[in-house]
């Protein structure tokens, strides 16, 4: 499949700076007005992409989210499902995920075969991306609701070797996950191993709290960077602008 608008754009920023910044925003934490407010103060601080999506998704104003920020905002919006039904009109791409570190064909084919003919139908840009869930201190929602077991934080070589499984499949980009709120972010060394063992774009995120956590990850060779929680219960937008000085290498 040919690489798309978004994810080229995505590519080439990459030339201008070290690590790309997204920031995650779950439709569930706010009003819709709020949700649309926290992307416009994250594209104006500095974000490179706004992430909408989760593992759970219990607004029924999802939709109306979803296409409120694609109308409102510059910068790309990228839905980032936790299943088919996650699918919806508005944003400008999709990461296509499959969740490589578990063993529950739901999440590895299931999902996503039921998603294809909608994703197909709204001409919405897939990103193909292999998931990866990596364990982080306490359960995290996506381990409970995706019924898999995260992969072990300091088994970095397990890591590498599903990110070489998921290149040879024909991937573009890998998402390291600690989960959202994650207690430890996916580890820097962890981060540098996958980063040398494929050619794949290296999305890391969960329980990044701070922007010098965020740079240790740009720094071990992250093409992106994903904060979500930390946003959400400040109106602060200096703390983005710090979050992506520090992603981008500033
Ligand atoms: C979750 O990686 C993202 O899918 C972001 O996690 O909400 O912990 O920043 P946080």
């Amino acid at each position: 499949m040919a690489v798309g608008s978004i994810e080229t754009r995505l590519i080439q920023s990459l030339e201008k700076v070290r690590s790309l910044f997204f920031v995650l925003l779950d439709p569930d934490s706010d009003s819709p007005d709020g949700i649309i407010e926290a992307g416009l103060r994250a594209a104006k601080h500095g974000a490179d992409a706004l992430l909408l999506g989760g593992s759970f998704i219990g607004n029924p104003a999802f939709q109306k989210i979803a296409a409120g920020l694609k109308k409102e905002t510059q910068i790309p919006v990228i839905l980032f499902p936790g299943g088919c039904s996650h699918v919806t009109p508005g944003p400008d791409a999709i990461l296509f995920t499959t969740l490589i570190s578990g063993r529950n064909p739901q999440y590895l084919i299931d999902e996503q075969v039921k998603g294809a003919v909608l994703v197909r139908s709204l001409r919405m840009e897939a990103i193909p991306t292999a998931y990866m869930l990596i364990e982080s201190g306490r359960t995290t929602a996506v381990e409970y609701i995706s019924n898999t077991r995260p992969i072990p934080a300091d088994k970095p070589a397990i890591a590498a070797a599903h990110a070489m499984a998921a290149e040879l499949m024909g991937q573009r980009w890998i998402y390291l996950e600690a989960g959202s709120g994650a207690l430890n972010a996916v580890p820097a060394p962890m981060v540098k191993m996958v980063r040398a063992s494929v050619g794949l774009h290296v999305i890391v995120g969960g329980g990044i709290r701070t922007p010098e956590q965020a740079r240790e990850r740009a720094e071990a060779g992250a093409h992106a960077i994903v904060v979500g929680n930390h946003f959400e219960t400040s109106k602060d937008g200096s703390l983005i602008k710090e979050f992506a000085a520090a992603v981008h290498g500033a």
